[in-house]
């Protein structure tokens, strides 16, 4: 593996945070992590910077001296547009122009399936499918991957742009038999994203090898990423879960996040 200078990971206290830290340590990089929340006491090559995404001033110390940044933190559900905007765009604005001036030169942004989440199931996504956002949510993930886009060809700051399925220590529903993503695959992607000598700004879909398959990630082969785990181990756990194709729920990809008023009525 290509020695990062040393990695910052934002969002470090929330779920994907917790699931990949260990193995983050274990690469052996010096690991920054930051998190507006508690992140306990830093262990062997870690170091915890406690930030606010929204305190503009704090964020060029924070990506000072990294030459990679996990972007993970921020709003990760539907919520009023205010917050959404506040987080996952105002702030995000911010993190950029902070890397832009402190000289990162790679950023993971956590992008997600919610981007696309009105797409019905049976339809099969690429890295160049049309957008279809689902949400508040989704439309902050839509423009922080065309704000990757814009660092890329203005500034030469490669993002590795995963629209990340649902990645929890297991499948939590029907749906996510579909969607799941292990941490090993996620710190597999990592490594890969660390090492590949010219990333660009690609798309890829942050997915396992599930048996059922919505997203087709052939245009980022040059990636190296072979993804390794699959939600079979908990095959059929589920299967009593209703599947009534005219819930948007379950027609669309992006689950409950595709239903009206999901979250401001
Ligand atoms: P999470 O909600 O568990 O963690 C997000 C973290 O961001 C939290 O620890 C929170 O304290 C922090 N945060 C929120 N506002 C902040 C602020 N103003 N300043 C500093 N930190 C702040 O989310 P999770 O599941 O770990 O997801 C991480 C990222 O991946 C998010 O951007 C999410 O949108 C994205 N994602 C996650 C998926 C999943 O299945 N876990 C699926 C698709 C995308
Ligand atoms: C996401 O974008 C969310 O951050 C996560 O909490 C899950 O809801 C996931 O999508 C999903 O679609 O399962």
């Amino acid at each position: 593996m290509r020695k990062a200078n040393r990695i910052l990971m934002t969002g470090a206290a929330g779920t994907i945070g917790q699931m990949i830290r260990e193995g983050l340590r274990e690469m052996g990089h010096a690991i920054r992590l930051s998190d507006i929340a508690d992140l306990g006491e830093a262990q062997g090559n870690e170091e915890i910077v406690t930030c606010d995404l929204t305190d503009t001033d704090a964020l060029r110390p924070l990506v000072r001296d990294c030459d990679v940044i996990l972007h993970f933190g921020g709003i990760s559900k539907e919520n009023t547009a205010e917050l959404i905007h506040r987080v996952n765009i105002d702030a995000l604005y911010q993190l950029y122009e902070a890397a832009r001036k402190e000289g990162v030169k790679r950023i993971l942004f956590a992008s997600s399936n919610h981007t696309i989440g009105f797409h019905t199931r049976e339809t099969r996504l690429t890295a160049s499918s049309p957008i279809r956002p689902d949400s508040n949510y989704g439309v902050s993930k839509v423009y922080g991957e065309a704000l990757a886009n814009l660092y890329w060809d203005k500034y030469g700051i490669e993002t590795l742009i995963v629209r990340i399925g649902s990645c929890f220590p297991k499948p939590l529903d029907r749906r996510m038999m579909a969607t799941w993503m292990s941490a090993d695959d996620m710190l597999r992607l990592i490594g890969c994203m660390i090492d590949v000598p010219r990333l660009g700004c690609p798309v890829v879909y942050g997915v396992s090898a599930n048996r059922e398959q919505w997203w087709d990630n052939s245009e980022t082969a040059y990636l190296g990423w072979i993804p390794q785990d699959s939600s079979d181990a908990w095959a059929g756990i589920y299967d009593d879960q209703p599947q009534d194709l005219t819930d948007p729920a379950v027609k669309y990809q992006g689950g409950g996040f595709a239903k009206a008023g999901h979250f401001e009525d």
